[in-house]
């Protein structure tokens, strides 16, 4: 690959916030600043909290590492790598309950906006010589009831072939395996990529710190980042994800479903693959 060396998670993590930090500020007057409701949840996760120090008889020595531990999970800017890793797919389960069309995930902490368009039937950026197995991706964005949205847009986001994302990863061209595109008059659109690789939580910040001290594992499953928009229907945002990883069935974020497993076959020409995945999106 390009890199022999991954991100400093202070990097990954500290683009990741002030991202995040972009975005809230651009969406103001859209937070939750409703009394009772944080009365009722901050009281609650404090509640859950302290009873586990008494259950648990938790000692100073936890209570002060616990306390370094917060401190350096700021430092290194791994509040939004943590809440999406450990948090965010309960939040994405309560929003989507009642969908019937698409089972969705969660959005993570390498999503921008505004990626550049590409056409319907054409290919992300990419590097000229941009490694892993070509694939293509191809499908139909469609209503509950069955009629093509013909009005689609689709953006995709995705790792290289050496797990790290443009904008977060030193050395990768800005938009990098970053695409918008509009589907044509049927819904369909015929993507070109390549097959990302599995993502490892950077193992020199907190969150890695962390990972390594409770004994688990740093790992996602490789994985495609969808979000559908389509006019009066609800915003799909899904990641897919690719038969035989070793980590489907323990994704450290806990965010891959039956629904969203992709079967890429070998390409015809005997380079790549091919895959195709249907979005249907609910009525709003
Ligand atoms: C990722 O790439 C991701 O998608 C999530 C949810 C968390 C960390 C890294
Ligand atoms: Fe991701």
């Amino acid at each position: 690959g390009y890199l022999s060396e991954a991100p400093a998670a202070a990097t990954s993590g500290g683009l990741a916030s002030e991202r995040f930090a972009e975005r809230m500020s651009a969406a103001h007057g859209d937070g939750v600043v409703d009394t009772e409701r944080v009365d009722l949840l901050a009281g609650k996760a404090i509640k859950a909290l302290n009873d586990i120090i008494i259950e648990e008889r938790v000692s100073y020595d936890e209570y002060n590492a616990l306390k370094a531990w917060l401190i350096k999970v700021g430092e290194d800017g791994e509040w939004p790598l943590f809440l999406d890793v450990w948090l965010e797919h309960s939040v994405e389960e309560v929003a989507t309950d009642h969908r019937e069309g698409n089972k969705g995930s969660i959005e993570g902490p390498y999503y921008v906006e505004d990626s550049p368009e590409v056409p319907w039937n054409g290919t992300i950026p990419m590097r000229d010589d941009e490694p892993g197995t070509p694939l293509k991706f191809s499908g139909q964005v469609r209503s509950t009831d069955g009629t093509p949205l013909q009005d689609a847009r689709v953006e995709l986001w995705h790792a290289d072939s050496d797990g790290f994302y443009s904008q977060f990863a030193p050395g990768i061209p800005e938009w990098n395996l970053r695409s918008t595109w509009v589907v044509d008059g049927d819904g369909n659109f015929e993507i070109n990529t390549i097959r990302p690789a599995p993502y490892q939580i950077p193992t020199d910040g907190a969150c890695g710190q962390l990972i390594a001290a409770a004994g688990w594992h740093a790992w996602r499953p490789a994985h495609l980042h969808f979000k559908v928009h389509a006019p009066g229907h609800e915003l799909l945002t899904a990641q897919l994800y690719f038969p035989g990883d070793e980590h489907n069935d323990d994704d450290i974020a806990s965010a891959v479903k039956p629904e969203l497993m992709l079967d890429p076959q070998p390409a015809a020409s005997g380079k790549g693959e091919n895959v195709q995945y249907d979005f249907v999106l609910d009525p709003e």
